[in-house]
C-alpha cells in the first residue's frame, strides 16, 4: 500500500488532469481554439506526457463530443469544429514540446544596467527561465556595460534579459545594448521593469516585457526568430 503522501500526490494529479480535461472539453465545444491550446500548454507545463495528454485529455473530450452529437445536443458542425481544433492542437503540441526540449541548448544572460541595484525581479525572471529548462547565467546588479559586453562576447548568449527600476535605467540599458552589440551581435534583448518609460518600445532585436508570467514565452519567440534567420 502506498504512503499517505503518495496517495495525496496521486489525488492531486488526478484532480489536475480532471480540471484540464473539463477545460479542454469546454474549449472545443465552444469553438475556442486558443483556449484549447492554452489548456494543452498547461498540461505540458505540469509534466503530462504526450500519451497522457492524448489518453486523458483530448480523447475523453472527443468522446464527450460524440455522445452529445448522438443525443442531438450539438450539431454535426459542432462535432466537426471540435475535431478540427483537436487536430490543430496536436500539431501545436508537437511544436511546444520541441521548443521545451531545445531550451537547455540556449543560454540566457541576466543583469541590471549600471547604477541599478534592484535585483529581485531579475531573480524572478531567472527562476522562471531555469524552471522552463533554459541555461541561465545571472550576472546580478549594477553591471558595467563593458563588463556585460565582454561576458557576452565570451559566452555568446542567445538572449540577454535586463531589468530597470530607477528612472534613467532605460537609457543605461540602451547604452549597454549598444556596447554588447559591438562584441556579440547574436543576442536578442528582453527588457523590463518600472524604470522603463513609454518611450521604450519594442524595436527589432529588443522586446519590452513587463510580466514575469510572459517571459518564457517571449524568450521562446526570440530564440525561434533567431533560429529562422
Ligand atoms: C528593496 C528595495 C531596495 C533595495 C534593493 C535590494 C535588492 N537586492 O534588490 C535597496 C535598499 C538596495 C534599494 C535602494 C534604493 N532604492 Co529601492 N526599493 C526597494 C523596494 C522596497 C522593493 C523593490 C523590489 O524588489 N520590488 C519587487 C519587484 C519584484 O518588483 P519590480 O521591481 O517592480 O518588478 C516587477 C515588474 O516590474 C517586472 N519586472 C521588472 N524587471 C523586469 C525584467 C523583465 C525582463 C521582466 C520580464 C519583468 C520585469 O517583474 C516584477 C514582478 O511583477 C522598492 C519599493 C517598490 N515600490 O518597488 C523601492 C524603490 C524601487 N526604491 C526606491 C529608491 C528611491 C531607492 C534608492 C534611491 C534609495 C536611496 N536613497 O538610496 C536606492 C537606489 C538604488 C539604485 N541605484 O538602484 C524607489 C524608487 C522611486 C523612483 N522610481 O524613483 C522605490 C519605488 C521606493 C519608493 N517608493 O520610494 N531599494
Amino acid at each position: 500500500m502506498g504512503s499517505r503522501r503518495e496517495n495525496d500526490s496521486h489525488q492531486a494529479r488526478e484532480d489536475k488532469v480532471g480540471e484540464l480535461g473539463r477545460s479542454y472539453a469546454a474549449a472545443v465545444l465552444s469553438g475556442d481554439e486558443v483556449g484549447a491550446e492554452l489548456v494543452i500548454r498547461d498540461a505540458i507545463d505540469v509534466g503530462l506526457t504526450v500519451a497522457e495528454v492524448d489518453d486523458e485529455i483530448i480523447a475523453p473530450a472527443l468522446w464527450l463530443v460524440g455522445e452529445l452529437w448522438e443525443c442531438g445536443e450539438i450539431s454535426v458542425a459542432d462535432e466537426h469544429l471540435a475535431t478540427e481544433i483537436s487536430v490543430r492542437v496536436l500539431a501545436l503540441e508537437r511544436e511546444a514540446r520541441r521548443v521545451a526540449r531545445d531550451r537547455p541548448a540556449h543560454l540566457i544572460m541576466l543583469a541590471t544596467p549600471p547604477g541599478e541595484l534592484h535585483v529581485v525581479a531579475l531573480r524572478m525572471v531567472a527562476n522562471m527561465l531555469r524552471d522552463a529548462g533554459y541555461e541561465v547565467m545571472m550576472l546580478g546588479g549594477d553591471v558595467p556595460a563593458e563588463s556585460l559586453a565582454s561576458m557576452a562576447g565570451r559566452h555568446r548568449p542567445d538572449v540577454i534579459c535586463l531589468s530597470g527600476t530607477m528612472p534613467g535605467s532605460g537609457d543605461q540599458m540602451l547604452i549597454t545594448i549598444h556596447e554588447v552589440q559591438r562584441l556579440w551581435a547574436g543576442a536578442g534583448f528582453i527588457v523590463g521593469g518600472r524604470g522603463l518609460t513609454s518611450r521604450m518600445q519594442s524595436l527589432p532585436g529588443i522586446e519590452v516585457c513587463h510580466r514575469i508570467a510572459d517571459v518564457v514565452e517571449v524568450v521562446d519567440a526570440v530564440v525561434k526568430r533567431a533560429s529562422m534567420n
